[in-house]
């Protein structure tokens, strides 16, 4: 009977300590099926680390204890999908979001969760429309390509001395948005553009499209869209006989653009990403340690944009003493702490401050700052 007593009273004190902790969902989108899946995963894995490590911190929240569960959902890098997974997250009750990683699909998604009140913070989308359609929730870790374009243009024709330049796109809201501002600073820095090609973000043969820009005979060829396109042009460049120097954006900057290129890669290859490079931020070591021994992967590109996302969420909720989304979002305008991309402090539209690009060569097998 005592035993029996003793059983109730702790079972008791279970129930009433589950009940002061709070759970907080964040959902995190990115396609996690289809040609970018690999890059998927990895902005999805820096999200669920930062909430892995905030719940193993026992953070508390207005005084309560809060337990953070990670909500992730596939969008397939489709707008369409991206807008039903938007609205499946609002209906889970998700307090906020990190993603999506399309700028195809976070531009249509941001409507959605706008008028859910819910922010989001995008560790990938660079297209300008993203922050610039007056959205007071939406926010971005990473630089946009206003400023990426330009420094490639420049990059192209002051170092890599392009007179005539090629340009390739896929397309999509990121490809032909970067494709453009690269073309508009490559041409003010005095390039000539000889042809500009597109393709789609599923395309698997270039050859139509580089037999032409072989015809126009380009000293650099930049192209904009992701390494599952951009890895087998430097195969189908090579087998052409094409030896233009060859640029890419964020999207080709990834260790899985050096493996899809196989032998077609080479030194005269470059890309850039927004942001200093990781290995001169201090706590990216660290990270990248972290990173391989929760994962058992190397970063490829987003990842320590989206930890530095899910993090910003925290600390506005920590500063606002609420996970109240119409409370805590205002704080996320007000942050300024040191994340593993670098100081995390957005301007009134929701762009990450500092906006740096870096150009990278690939160089002894790896990508390398310049
Ligand atoms: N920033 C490149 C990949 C993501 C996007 O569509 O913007």
């Amino acid at each position: 009977m005592k035993n029996t007593v003793v059983a109730i009273a702790i079972m008791g004190m279970g129930v009433s300590f589950a009940q002061a902790q709070e759970v907080v969902k964040i959902g995190g989108v990115a396609p996690l099926t289809g040609n970018i899946s690999h890059l998927g995963k990895d902005l999805e894995n820096g999200s669920r680390m930062a909430l892995e490590e905030a719940n193993a911190q026992g953070i508390e929240i207005g005084g309560k204890k809060v337990k953070f569960e990670f909500i992730g959902e596939d969008d397939q890098a489709d707008p369409r999908v991206g807008t039903t997974v938007a609205q499946r997250l609002v209906d889970q009750d998700v307090k906020g979001i990190v993603g999506h990683l399309n700028s195809g699909t976070s531009i249509p998604a941001s409507r959605i969760y706008d008028q859910a009140g819910i922010p989001m913070i995008s560790p990938a989308s660079t297209n300008p429309t993203f922050t610039q359609q007056g959205f007071a929730g939406v926010f971005r870790t990473i630089a946009n390509d206003i400023q990426q374009g330009t420094a490639i243009g420049q990059f192209s024709v002051e170092k890599l001395g392009a007179k005539k330049l090629a340009i390739i796109d896929d397309r999509t809201a990121y490809g032909q948005g970067l494709a453009d501002e690269t073309e508009k600073a490559a041409k003010a820095a005095g390039a000539e553009v000889v042809a500009r090609e597109f393709t789609s973000n599923n395309a698997t043969d270039f050859n139509a499209i580089l037999t032409k820009i072989r015809a126009a005979n380009p000293d650099v060829i930049f192209f904009g869209g992701m390494d599952a396109q951009g890895g087998p042009m430097l195969r189908q460049l090579k087998q052409l006989g094409i030896s233009a120097k060859f640029i890419t954006g964020d999207g080709g900057c990834s260790p899985e653009m050096i493996r899809l290129a196989g032998d077609g890669i080479n030194e005269n290859v470059y890309c850039s990403m927004p942001g200093v490079p990781l290995a001169k931020m201090p706590g990216a070591a660290a990270f990248l340690e972290r990173y391989k021994a929760r994962f058992n992967a190397d970063v490829q590109v987003y990842s320590p944009y989206a930890y530095d996302a899910a993090n910003a969420l925290v600390k506005a909720m920590q500063a606002a003493g609420s996970t109240d989304p119409a409370k805590y979002t205002p704080e996320i305008k007000k942050l300024n702490f040191p994340g593993v991309t670098g100081t995390v402090s957005f301007d009134d539209k929701g762009d990450i401050r500092g906006g740096a690009v870096t150009v990278y060569q690939f160089k002894g097998g790896d990508w390398s700052a310049m």
